[in-house]
This record gives C-alpha cells, sequence and structure tokens, in this order.
C-alpha cells in the first residue's frame, strides 16, 4: 500500500506542470549530463542513445537505448536514416516517458546520425500523437549546428533543421561557430563544454522559472503564446557584474547571438530570462527588458522571467530568445541539396 509520503510526493508531482528534457544522441545526451549534474527543479530528464557505451556514462532519470535491434548498441555510424529508424524501432518507450509533459524540450547536436535522426522522428511522433488534443504540448527543439571544421556534416544539419522545423513549435538554434567566437576562440575540446553549458543554462533556466516560485514567475501560458508554431529562435547569453552590470549583460545577450539571424524586426517574440545574485532588484529586471524592448518590432510579444541564484554573487546574467526568426544557415547553398528521402 501507498504510505502517506509517497502519496504527497505523487500529488504534488501531478499539480506541478510537466517539463521534460530529452536528450537525443551524444551531444544531446552530454547537455543533459551538465544538467543533472546541476540539478534541475521541476524537469525529468531522459537520455537516448544508440550508443550503449555513451549512455553507459550518462547521467539522467531515464536511459533510453533506441534501436537495439537495428544498431546493437554500438551507434549509428552517422547517417540520421539509421539514428531515426532506430527512434521509430524503440518509439513508444520514449513517448512514455513523455505522456504527461506540457513542455518538451529535445536536445542534440546536429549533424551525427543519431542526434539528427532521432530528433526529428521523435518531434513527428509526438506531433501525429497529439494532433487535435488540447492537451498536446508544446515541443522545443534545442539544438546546436556543426563546427566549420565539420564539413561533411553541414548538409545533414541542414536537412534536419528544415524538417525539425516543420515538426516542432519552436527550434532554439546555437550555431557552434558562433559560440567559439563569442567565448574568445576556444580549442575544440573546450568550445563543446561551453555549448553544453549555453544549451544546459536554456533548458534549466527556462524550466525553473515556470516551475518554481521565482523572482518573476514565467507562465506557462505566455510561453507557448511566444514559442508556439515560430520557426526558428536564436538565443543570446550576456553577464555583466558592478555599476552598469544589467547594461553589460543585455548588450551582450544582444550582440553575442548564437545564429545568424536574417531580419530581427521581424521577430514573433522575446523572451528575457534574467538571474542574479540575492542582491539582484526588481527595478534592474524592468531595466533589462525596457533596454531589449527597443531593439524589437512594436507588435512582437514580450515574455520575462527573473531568480536569484546563489552562485552569481554580485553578477548578472541574461537570456534573450527571439522567436520566429529566419536564419542564413539555411538558405546557404540551398539549391544545391537534392530531394530529401527518408525511410521508415
Ligand atoms: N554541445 C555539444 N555538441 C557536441 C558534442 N559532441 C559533438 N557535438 C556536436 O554535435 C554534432 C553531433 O555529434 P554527436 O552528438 O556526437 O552525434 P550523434 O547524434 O551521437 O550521432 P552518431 O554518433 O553518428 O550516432 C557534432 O557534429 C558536433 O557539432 C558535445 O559534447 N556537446
Ligand atoms: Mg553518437
Amino acid at each position: 500500500m501507498e504510505t502517506q509520503e509517497e502519496k504527497i510526493e505523487k500529488y504534488a508531482r501531478m499539480a506541478a506542470p510537466a517539463v521534460v528534457a530529452v536528450g537525443l544522441g551524444g551531444a544531446g545526451c552530454n547537455v543533459i549530463t551538465w544538467v543533472k549534474e546541476k540539478g534541475i527543479v521541476g524537469g525529468k530528464l531522459v537520455a537516448v542513445n544508440t550508443d550503449a557505451t555513451h549512455l553507459r556514462i550518462t547521467k539522467a532519470d531515464r536511459r533510453i537505448l533506441i534501436g537495439e535491434k537495428l544498431t546493437r548498441g554500438l551507434g549509428s555510424g552517422g547517417y540520421p536514416e539509421v539514428g531515426e529508424k532506430a527512434l521509430y524501432e524503440t518509439a513508444n518507450e520514449v513517448v512514455h516517458e513523455l505522456s504527461r509533459a506540457n513542455i518538451v524540450f529535445m536536445v542534440a547536436g546536429l549533424g551525427g546520425g543519431t542526434g539528427t535522426g532521432a530528433i526529428v522522428g521523435l518531434a513527428d511522433v509526438l506531433r501525429k500523437k497529439c494532433a487535435g488534443s488540447p492537451t498536446s504540448p508544446l515541443i522545443v527543439g534545442v539544438v546546436t549546428l556543426p563546427f566549420e571544421v565539420e564539413t561533411a556534416r553541414m548538409a545533414a544539419a541542414k536537412r534536419g533543421l528544415n524538417r525539425l522545423k516543420a515538426v516542432c513549435d519552436t527550434v532554439v538554434v546555437i550555431d557552434n561557430n558562433r559560440l567559439v567566437k563569442v567565448a574568445g576562440n576556444l580549442p575544440f575540446r573546450e568550445a563543446l563544454g561551453v555549448a553544453n553549458t549555453t544549451v544546459g543554462k536554456f533548458v534549466k533556466g527556462v524550466t525553473e522559472t515556470i516551475t518554481t516560485a521565482s523572482l518573476i514567475n514565467m507562465d506557462y501560458a505566455d510561453l507557448k503564446a511566444i514559442m508556439s508554431d515560430s520557426g526558428l529562435a536564436s538565443i543570446g547569453i550576456g553577464e555583466g557584474s558592478g555599476e552598469t552590470r544589467v547594461e553589460q549583460a543585455v548588450e551582450k545577450a544582444l550582440n553575442g547571438r548564437l545564429l545568424d539571424i536574417e531580419d530581427v524586426t521581424k521577430a514573433k517574440g522575446l523572451l528575457i530570462h534574467v538571474s542574479g545574485g540575492e542582491d539582484l532588484t526588481l527595478s534592474e529586471v524592468n531595466r533589462a527588458a525596457e533596454i531589449m524592448k527597443r531593439s524589437l518590432p512594436p507588435n512582437a510579444k514580450i515574455i520575462w522571467g527573473a531568480r536569484v541564484d546563489a552562485e552569481l554573487q554580485g553578477a548578472v546574467s541574461v537570456m534573450a530568445v527571439v522567436t520566429g526568426v529566419e536564419s542564413a544557415f539555411l538558405r546557404k547553398n540551398e539549391k544545391r541539396l537534392g530531394p530529401i528521402k527518408f525511410h521508415r
């Protein structure tokens, strides 16, 4: 029989908005490990891979080996078709973990086999399963684009992103090349670490501002308003300290956008997330929002949330997510690509 403690835990969990973050493939799983190690309040972390060796070192609340029959736990060998088929083979188990979710974040590094194929497959399965349902979750892809040195992976990444765009509500895109520049031209390995941190911060920041009491709560309905059917989104993160910390952080977040976007004046919405040490004030949060508003069209919807993060002693960190934008990445060499063929 259920104990009182178990009942309290069960019903408390049922009352909170449910957020699930799913990492797919190596990069996706590494981001999930980062978030798991930092801790996340109010979100479940699921790791999905075809690669058993990598899953074994991944930290998550649930780990799922997909495509057991197809790949024997050995990875997809860089083929998105294999990653996608692997997802379909084990789709029920993955979908089961998402059955109560209001928001699903799907995280992957585009360009490889498992992440690129499985993220598209999962979004597609979820879309079809939830079609027409009033309780269908918000499906948000969070992906990185390959480094320039990974030339062979660019075409796969582009194909993946185009398909993903069609099946997600929003795809937040981080171009690894811009990330490296913003972070100060880091070596490859360190750059991957920064990419994991950035994607992880986004997932953790948005989740916690929605699921837990914060300085300013972000509302699920508001999030839905700017993220439903919104195409691509670009993200920028900036930090500041000292007297002008808010201005510095906002400026960095706006100028250090991690995706090359084409016309910010067409943006649909802006999500601003401010975090700071115990000394963060509401007037600082308002100031950050005011400065940001000026760079967007007047009809863009703006939502914001703010949280105190004890780790940020004296500093302020601002994250700006602009939704409904187009990316130059998808246009480059568009004509040279043949028709996209995926097999089920
Ligand atoms: N953020 C981040 N990106 C990574 C990491 N490792 C690789 N990437 C990027 O993500 C892309 C996909 O790599 P993986 O995630 O390793 O590939 P996969 O999805 O596991 O696919 P297969 O191994 O081919 O089945 C790479 O081309 C890199 O651009 C990582 O640890 N963190
Ligand atoms: Mg892999």
